[in-house]
Parts: C-alpha cells; sequence; structure tokens
C-alpha cells in the first residue's frame, strides 16, 4: 500500500500545534529533572517550537498558558512568533494553582471567587484579541473528594452561569473549548469529568462553544475512538490534546503507549471529516518531557501523529464500508488492520525530502548543533508551569 496524492494532499496541510509547557522542565510529585538549555522565558519557548517546525513543517502553532506565558506586550509576543515563522494558537486558562482556587473557581460557592474566575478568562479572551488566537481552552481542577463534600447539582448550575459569561465575552471568530478529565486533582467527583458533560455544557452556550478531547483523560479501557466519531457527528468536536498513558493523566509522547489506539482514533477523524478544510477540529499536543530531550519530544510526537494519520488515510474505505454492509466481520476487520500495519515510514521520509525537508527529522535536529547552542547560551532554565 502506498500514499496516494489525494492523502499527501491532506497530509501536507497537517497542522499540529505545540504547548509551550512542553518546552519546560516537567516531572512527577517526586522530582523535577533540570535539562541543559531549558527556555527561561516564552520567547525561548517559541524558538524551540519553531525548530520542530521548521525540521517537519507541521507545528505552525504554539498553545499559551495563562498566566505561565504572562507579557507585557502580546502584539510584540505575537510579532516575535511571526520572524519565527510560527503563530500564536490556543490560550489556556489556569485556575487551579491559586489558593483561592482550593474549593473550586467556575463552580465556587462563593460568587467573589467565581468573579475572579470569570475575570481571569475575560483577561484570556483579552490576550486572545492581542495575539490573534482563535480558541480559549478551559480544563477545570474542579471537584470534591469526599461524598458529600459539595452539591454536585448546584456546581454544575453555577458552572453553567459562569459559562455563559465567559461565552458572552468571546468574539465573532473566538470559540471556547471545554475539556474533560474524569479524575485528579479531584478523587471524589470532577465537574467536568467526561465527554457528555462538557457536550451537555457546550451545548447549552451555542455554536461557538465545543468539546476538547485530552486523549490521556479517560478511564483505562475507555473507547476513544467512539467519543470522537459521537462528538464528530453531533459537529462538537473542537480540539484534542494528544499525549498517551499508561495509568493516569502520564502526558507521555503521542501513540508512545498506543500506537494502535492513536490509528483508530486518527481514522474516525478521517471518516467524520475532521480532516476536511472545514473541519472544527484543532489538533494540539498536550505533553511533558521528564527524562526525555524536550525539543526531539516534540518532533518524534508530531511525527507520530503524522505516522498515524498516514495510515488512517490508507484504510480503503470502499472496501471496509462493503465488507461491513456484507457482514464479513473478519474482511472488514483485515481492511482496516492492513493499513494500520502499513509502514509509512519510508515513503513519508522520501516525500519530506521531495519538499526539502529533512527525510530524518530527529537526526537533522541532533545534527544540527540547536541543542548544544541552547545548552551552552541558557542558564537556569524554567520548570513548566508553576516554576514559569
Ligand atoms: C489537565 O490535566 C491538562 O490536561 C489541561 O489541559 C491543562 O491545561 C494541562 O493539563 C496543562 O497542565
Ligand atoms: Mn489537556
Ligand atoms: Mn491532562
Amino acid at each position: 500500500m502506498t500514499i496516494d496524492s489525494t492523502a499527501l494532499a491532506t497530509l501536507e496541510k497537517q497542522a499540529i500545534e505545540l504547548p509551550s509547557w512542553a518546552f519546560g522542565n516537567s516531572g512527577t510529585r517526586f522530582k523535577v529533572f533540570g535539562t541543559p538549555g531549558t527556555p527561561r522565558t516564552i520567547q525561548e519557548k517559541l524558538s524551540d517550537a519553531a525548530k520542530v517546525h521548521e525540521l517537519t513543517r507541521l507545528a505552525p502553532k504554539v498553545a499559551l498558558h495563562i498566566p505561565w506565558d504572562k507579557v507585557d506586550d502580546y502584539a510584540a509576543l505575537r510579532d516575535y512568533a511571526a520572524n519565527l515563522d510560527v503563530t500564536l494558537g490556543t490560550v489556556n486558562s489556569n485556575t487551579f494553582q491559586d489558593d483561592i482556587y482550593k474549593f473550586g473557581s467556575l463552580t465556587h460557592t462563593d460568587a467573589a471567587i467565581r468573579q475572579k474566575a470569570i475575570d481571569h478568562h475575560f483577561e484570556c479572551i483579552d490576550i486572545m484579541s492581542e495575539t490573534g488566537s482563535r480558541d480559549l481552552k478551559i480544563w477545570l481542577a474542579d471537584g470534591t473528594n469526599y461524598p458529600g463534600q459539595g452539591d454536585i447539582r448546584g456546581r454544575q448550575d453555577r458552572l453553567a452561569e459562569s459559562l455563559e459569561q465567559i461565552y458572552a465575552r468571546l468574539g465573532d471568530d473566538q470559540r471556547l473549548v471545554l475539556e474533560y478529565k474524569f479524575f485528579e486533582p479531584a478523587f471524589y467527583h470532577t465537574d467536568v469529568p467526561d465527554w457528555g458533560t462538557s457536550y451537555a455544557q457546550v451545548s447549552a452556550l451555542g455554536d461557538k462553544a465545543l468539546v476538547c478531547l485530552d486523549t490521556g483523560h479517560h478511564a483505562p479501557g475507555t473507547n476513544i475512538e467512539f467519543i470522537v466519531a459521537q462528538l464528530l457527528r453531533l459537529g462538537k468536536l473542537g480540539s484534542f490534546d494528544f499525549n498517551s498513558r499508561f495509568y493516569a493523566d502520564d502526558d507521555l509522547i503521542v501513540g508512545a503507549a498506543d500506537p494502535f489506539q492513536l490509528f483508530r482514533i486518527l481514522y474516525e477523524v478521517v471518516r467524520g471529516g475532521g480532516l476536511d478544510d472545514d473541519s472544527p477540529v484543532a489538533f494540539m499536543l498536550d505533553q511533558c518531557h521528564n527524562v526525555e530531550d524536550k525539543i526531539p519530544g516534540q518532533i518524534r510526537s508530531v511525527l507520530n501523529v503524522q505516522e498515524m494519520t498516514a495510515r488512517a488515510l490508507l484504510v480503503d474505505r470502499d472496501a471496509l464500508s462493503a465488507a461491513q454492509n456484507a457482514g464479513d466481520v473478519l474482511g472488514a476487520n483485515a481492511i482496516l488492520m492492513d493499513a494500520f500495519y502499513t509502514d509509512v515510514r519510508s515513503d513519508l521520509a522520501a516525500w519530506r525530502e521531495s519538499r526539502g525537508l529533512p527525510a530524518d527529522p530527529m537526526a537533522a535536529y541532533a545534527a544540527s548543533g540547536y541543542q548544544e547552542q541552547i545548552a551552552a547560551d541558557r542558564v537556569g532554565g524554567q520548570q513548566a508551569g508553576w516554576g514559569a
């Protein structure tokens, strides 16, 4: 099986947004290991992200997290990014690290605290207007640890009211994506635990509100591709946070833990029109690199998405639906598996070369001298997030 020209045209347009925080040092609650060359500023994070894009042409946008990436002049940051041939993407809000949000943010019982959280989102929307970003991504740590601790129903109602105010502030070309996560940091209940809750909340808001699906935010065994198919069918899949997991919200390199799952997800994306020109779906990474180098970690990630997209595009959909309609269980399964088992790496390498890109972006990065340069230039790099 080879990748045909229609598939190559789709692959050529593929864009995967990188998270600024992936370039900072991160770790577990046990230890954050430092890495030579870690960026000290958002400008340095942008230049690292631009390197990933330069070598792959897959990563033209960088997502910001506020306040981690706060600056005085966002118009200047926008220009800075443009000079590096990248643009500023999704703005992620953050109501999970301040003491006042200990018992919730948009769901809090105290109207003054809810207002503070709403104001933070207003600030994010103002930033989006300056950076030219389309999407506001909201992930809430809100939830409880013990049965009875909070009024689950009341919290939903307050969430809906808070989101309504944030939604009303969006510009015509701006959107809100609501991310769900089944647990953590709250362990008994989370206020937006699943796609159904996110869907119910964003549906009440309007067309500019959609669901964000983070692949690491489901219970083990969840059929994520089914959720993808359903949200695409409903026109409410706004974005992906791609990463992979073995156990909880591991934030490992996408496609590392279960390449087949990534293939199945991307097949449903293709099937549901998620790669079409008018698709509402934004593709983002939400990863942290605890022990591996960050820039090659991001290069590996976007290449994994590209490879699995290429394999998903190889599925012979006519033959598949014929087999499905004929009740040919094993035939249909074989058609899907044939595409999954096709190694597209050498075809993609040749295609990259034909476009003036390195055949092997990982090797090209290692040979570029960039890592040595940043290690020498940057002293005292940042932690992802909290140290930023
Ligand atoms: C929460 O686990 C999450 O996936 C959200 O997207 C946050 O904004 C992100 O991680 C960064 O910590
Ligand atoms: Mn996420
Ligand atoms: Mn997460």
